[in-house]
């Protein structure tokens, strides 16, 4: 079976609406023509509430893909299209809430596989496909260990997940409360994650990212070619299709005791350089870092020379120059962030602990703490049901 596996399309994202409805089409659609089966694993959407329009965009593109007379077959229901997907930690929403791809699903766009084992046929051939929505990536070890997610006997495997995995970060990132590799349920002849926004593999090619087809973090590691995977079941082996994007161009300036026409010139340097080699409207981040001339202040710095190239270029500047002081607040405000964090964890664990004692028994106390401080009026309607 040839599977089309599409990262996030993140349709609705604000700064780049158009390019994530044309990038993520061209996926979609370029996967409709080479494909028997499609696999989305999440942030199809870039918000868990899309508006009307994007709803109404992003359905559109969908309904295409009903025109195929697709080969291979969902065994439940053979009237629906062999598009499987899950959701993403954008479009993750509470317990009992209906998330857009529970949307699409009751729209029969697509079959939702989110703690679910899914069995698609092509002929004889059987494809079980298992998920885990994106949570919480403190959450994530725990929920994946709770579903206990088994290979079915005589099928190829696959488990699609939306989380950030330990071995794929970048350094500087924090990784200690990611999950692993290792900590994948083990047996799986596939293993495919969104989440990550650039296209990478490991364990030996059965462990697939796709990437994103649209830009949103402004990170240089989405600075390469974005598009979706073909993976082929018989021969074990798959193939990246890249996709026409808009080019990003990521550059990091640093400075020394710099003056400031030394920074405005720089700037319009990168910036031209990338207009010059880019056609089409180019979306260029610049990081400014070091230090000004002495007696300069980051506030004397004047940006306003960007609305010249307004027309030519999608601009971002980052000012980070003289940002000793302004390191160190940001350390501050990560610690505390991180502390919280952790605050939280210790909260779940204690919670756990005294739920225990009471006799309850949960594999993941986390998600229900999550669930009371996101949404208590569903839990005490529960409880209140429960009483009456
Ligand atoms: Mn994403």
């Amino acid at each position: 079976m040839k599977i089309a596996i599409i990262g996030d399309t993140h349709f609705g994202y604000k700064r780049f609406q158009e390019d994530s409805f044309s990038q993520g089409a061209e996926s979609i659609l370029s996967a409709y023509e080479k494909a028997e089966m499609i696999i989305l694993a999440g942030d199809i959407f870039d918000t868990k509430i899309p508006t009307m329009e994007t709803i109404g965009e992003t359905v559109t593109i969908f309904e295409i893909l009903k025109n195929k007379d697709w080969e291979v077959k969902y065994s439940n229901d053979i009237s629906k299209i062999p598009i499987a997907a899950i959701h993403g930690t954008h479009e993750r929403r509470t317990k009992g809430s209906l998330n857009p791809i529970q949307l699409l699903a009751k729209m029969n766009y697509l079959i939702d596989v989110d703690n679910n084992c899914s069995i698609f046929d092509l002929n004889e051939e059987k494809v079980c496909i298992q998920g885990m929505g994106g949570v919480p990536d403190e959450f994530a070890k725990n929920t994946l260990r709770a579903l206990e997610l088994k290979p079915k006997e005589g099928m190829f495997n696959i488990l699609v997940l939306h989380q950030s995995i330990k071995e794929f970060m970048y350094i500087g990132e924090k990784t200690s409360s990611l999950i692993s590799l290792n900590d994948l349920p083990q047996g799986f002849d596939l293993y495919i994650n969104g989440h990550i926004h650039d296209y990478k593999t490991g364990l030996e090619g059965k462990f697939i990212i796709p990437g994103s087809t649209v830009v949103t973090q402004l990170k240089p590691n989405e600075q390469g070619d974005k598009g979706y995977v073909i993976y082929d079941t018989n021969t074990k082996t798959h193939e990246f299709i890249p996709i026409k994007t808009r080019n990003f161009k990521f550059k990091e300036l640093t400075f020394e005791e710099a003056n400031i026409t030394d920074i405005e010139n720089k700037c319009r340097k990168t910036i031209e350089e990338a207009i010059q080699q880019y056609k089409e409207k180019p979306i260029i981040k610049i990081n400014l870092k070091g230090n000004l001339k002495k007696g300069l202040e980051t506030k004397d710095l004047d940006l306003s020379f960007q609305k010249e190239y307004k027309d030519k270029c999608f601009l971002f500047i980052s000012n980070e120059l003289n940002s000793e002081s302004l390191k160190q607040k940001i350390d501050k405000i990560r610690e505390i962030r991180e502390e919280k964090k952790s605050i939280k964890d210790f909260g779940a664990l204690i919670f756990g602990e005294k739920l225990k004692n009471a006799g309850i028994e949960l594999n993941n106390p986390g998600a229900v703490l999550d669930e009371l401080t996101d949404k208590p009026e569903q839990i005490i309607e529960r409880i209140k049901s429960q009483e009456d």
